[in-house]
């Protein structure tokens, strides 16, 4: 049996369920259930908050995982993507107040930046050789500048209007991200096929799409 991880409740719940509908895999309707087997297929779904997905897959708690590929980066954790699965489009940028426009990158210096992705951050300051505090806050980050908390911000950006709302442009992108399915690096021969048959399904399905 294949165990697969969905999002409990989010953005990408609903998108990961029809796609499994469209490959033939029935989910049934389970009460706020952690776990539930799944129809017409040899699999089980687990309900799990998106930023848990790619440490149970690569612990082996579920095989494959339906999750944004910001977290999976984000995470960093021993998994593979196997599959692009063209929702869940957004965009990892950092966001300055309005009053700072045009900057070089440079004066990103001595800046405090609030984000819930500091791994990625980070990895992007340092690779522009840039020294500045990163802030980590899990929700909300947007805020973050107006109450004097951060000079500017880094968080998921797809429409922009949370952004403009909150007196913020985006100024540079780290990462454009979609939703993956990540998959563990030691799956047995049996998963392995459940896995091939999905991805097959998943193919047929998006070619059909486009
Ligand atoms: O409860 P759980 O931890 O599972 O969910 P969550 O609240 O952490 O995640 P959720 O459901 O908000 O997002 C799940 C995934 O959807 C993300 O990891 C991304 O891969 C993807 N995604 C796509 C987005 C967005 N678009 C998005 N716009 N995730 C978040 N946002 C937020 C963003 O953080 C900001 O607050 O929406 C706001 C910006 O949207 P715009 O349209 O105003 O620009
Ligand atoms: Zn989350």
């Amino acid at each position: 049996m294949l165990r697969i991880a969905v999002q409990k409740s989010g953005r990408l719940s609903e998108d990961s369920l029809k796609l499994l509908k469209e490959c033939g895999i029935g989910v049934p309707n389970g009460n706020n259930q952690l776990k539930i087997k799944a129809e017409n297929f040899d699999a089980e779904i687990l309900f799990l908050r998106d930023d848990d997905i790619p440490e149970y897959v690569q612990d082996g708690v579920a095989d494959i995982g339906f999750v944004g590929e910001n977290v999976v980066l984000e995470k960093n954790k021993a998994t593979e993507i196997v599959e692009r699965l063209g929702y869940g489009k957004c965009r990892l940028s950092i966001a300055l107040p309005k009053t700072r426009k045009k900057i070089e990158l440079k004066e990103l210096n001595g800046m405090k930046i609030a984000t819930s992705y500091p791994f990625i951050l980070n990895r992007w300051l340092k690779q522009n050789k840039i020294k500045a505090e990163t802030h980590v806050i899990s929700g909300s980050v947007e805020i973050a500048p107006r109450i004097g908390l951060a000079d500017a911000i880094c968080d998921l950006v797809s429409s922009g209007s949370t952004l403009f709302s909150n007196e913020l442009y985006e100024y540079e992108t780290l990462l454009r991200s979609e939703a993956v399915l990540i998959s563990g690096k030691q799956l047995s021969p049996q998963r392995k096929e459940l896995l091939d048959k999905l991805l097959f399904r998943i193919r047929s399905v998006k070619k059909a799409k486009y």
